[in-house]
């Protein structure tokens, strides 16, 4: 998830007067007005859009606007907005207290639905975020190995911990650098950046590090620089790299896991990675997330094993009960298939507008998220997303939200289909992009 700093000259032709009122007061107490970087447009310029209500695949804004929602905050909308049986589940659940610090059976329940989508795992530990996820799995892996260096690909995206906020320097690998202030450089420097799709470059760098590298940690489906999917046997050589060396490979499934199908990615490449971290869909909309692995190396976590990490909410009940039934509903029969086709569906209708009208447009759908880039050729890493059009990206995101259509508000981001969507919405999202290409500079 990475913003382009080139500020876009577009903003939105709509007036949203409560929008504008609820920013300027935000300002006035929450850094940039948000608590989230994305949600603040910087990638697309013009005022942030306040929100007061979302329900199937619509989201309202402040000023009673509603539109079609492709950001499904960032993922866990899968069922859509307020689905009747998530609420109905969440109520009883509240009812019965918020959070105990204790031990609690919805916890075992939503864990051993997980384990059961995802085989040669039988240990999981829910934290609050993806971040934590990443940031648990790496201290696992360092610990685990007993190895220092982390490999990372560019344009991927693992939370903002320390060791994650990493840039590499320019071309294949190198040692990281880190992206953000306040990033401490030798940690920094235990991270190091390959190109994504570039097997070769991770063979490279394991021959001079290998010994030393406890993790290769990839998003075994790319979507934070736009949707970038594995090519044909990256993965299996990331496997075999790691088997080689005897590091650890990890998928952070954090976006494609339970969104790409059941269970992850994993369970449709067939490269099962050692640990896997998970999020976004699995607590339904409330904050939870978890990583997971064999009890080899999971019980190395406290209090089983030396490896401390903790956290005051992990495993809230009433986020159990948000994820366990959200699951239950996308463990239904045809619920990929259908979220796949209709995800297919607009990817392929996007395309078609766009080449109908000349645009340079690349689409790609992978299960329930999909990706756009104008480009004129299709995008296989993080040099190829900066490389698109992200102008083009700001003025097509405020042409289609003034006609009623929520995009991600950056190139950089997947877009999320819900069960919630039909055949309706996606059709009239690509007559409306159909018209908005015709504005298009
Ligand atoms: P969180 O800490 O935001 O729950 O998860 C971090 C994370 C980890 N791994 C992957 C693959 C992710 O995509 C994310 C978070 N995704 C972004 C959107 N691309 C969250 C949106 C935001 O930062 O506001």
């Amino acid at each position: 998830m990475t913003e382009s700093t080139r500020e876009p000259s577009t903003t939105s032709t709509t007036s949203r007067p409560r929008s504008e009122a609820s920013h300027r007061r935000a300002l006035g107490s929450l850094v940039g007005g948000v608590n989230s970087p994305v949600r603040a447009f910087g990638a697309v310029g013009g005022i942030p859009v306040s929100v007061d209500r979302a329900e199937g695949p619509r989201i309202r804004d402040v000023d009673g606007n509603w539109y079609v929602d492709y950001v499904g905050s960032w993922g866990p909308a899968i069922l859509g907005h307020a689905h009747p049986d998530v609420v109905a589940a969440v109520r009883a659940a509240a009812g019965d207290g918020f959070t105990f610090g204790a031990p609690c059976d919805h916890e075992t329940d939503l864990a051993e639905l997980i384990l059961s989508a995802l085989p040669g795992n039988d240990r999981i530990r829910f934290v609050s975020s993806g971040t934590e996820s990443c940031m648990s799995v790496i201290r696992l892996a360092r610990a685990a190995t007993g190895r220092e260096r982390v490999i990372k690909f560019a344009g991927n995206y693992h939370g903002h911990s320390d060791a994650m906020l990493v840039e590499a320097g320019s071309g294949a690998v190198t040692h990281g650098v880190p992206n953000s202030p306040g990033v401490v450089p030798d940690v920094a420097r235990a991270t190091m950046t390959c190109p994504f799709n570039d097997a070769d470059s991770v063979r490279r760098t394991m021959e001079r590090n290998g010994d030393s590298v406890a993790a290769v940690l990839v998003e075994p489906v790319a979507g934070n620089m736009g949707l970038v999917p594995p090519e044909p046997g990256f993965l299996e050589s990331l496997r075999e790299i790691c088997d080689e060396h005897g590091s650890l490979l990890v998928f952070d499934e954090v976006m494609t896991g339970f969104r790409v199908g059941w269970g992850g990615h994993q369970r449709t490449c067939g490269v099962l990675p050692d640990l896997t971290c998970l999020g976004k869909v699995v607590g339904g909309g409330l904050p939870a997330a978890a990583y997971v692995g064999p009890a080899s190396l999971m019980d190395q976590v406290s209090p089983a094993g030396p490896v401390y990490q903790a956290g005051t909410l992990s495993g809230n009940p009433i986020a159990m009960v948000a994820g366990l039934e959200t699951l239950r509903h996308c463990e239904r029969e045809g619920f990929y298939e259908r979220l796949g086709g209709l995800t297919r569906r607009l990817a392929v209708g996007l395309r078609k507008s766009a080449m109908d009208r000349g645009v340079p447009l690349q689409t790609t759908s992978v299960g329930g998220m999909m990706g756009i880039a104008f480009s004129e050729r299709p995008i296989r890493d993080f040099d190829d997303a900066r490389n698109a059009d992200h102008e083009r990206y700001a003025e097509f995101f405020h042409a289609m939200l003034d006609r009623g259509f929520w995009l991600p508000p950056s190139g950089y981001e997947a877009w999320f289909v819900s069960s919630a969507h039909g055949e309706d919405h996606v059709d009239r999202t690509i007559e409306a992009a159909a018209s908005a290409m015709e504005d298009l500079s």
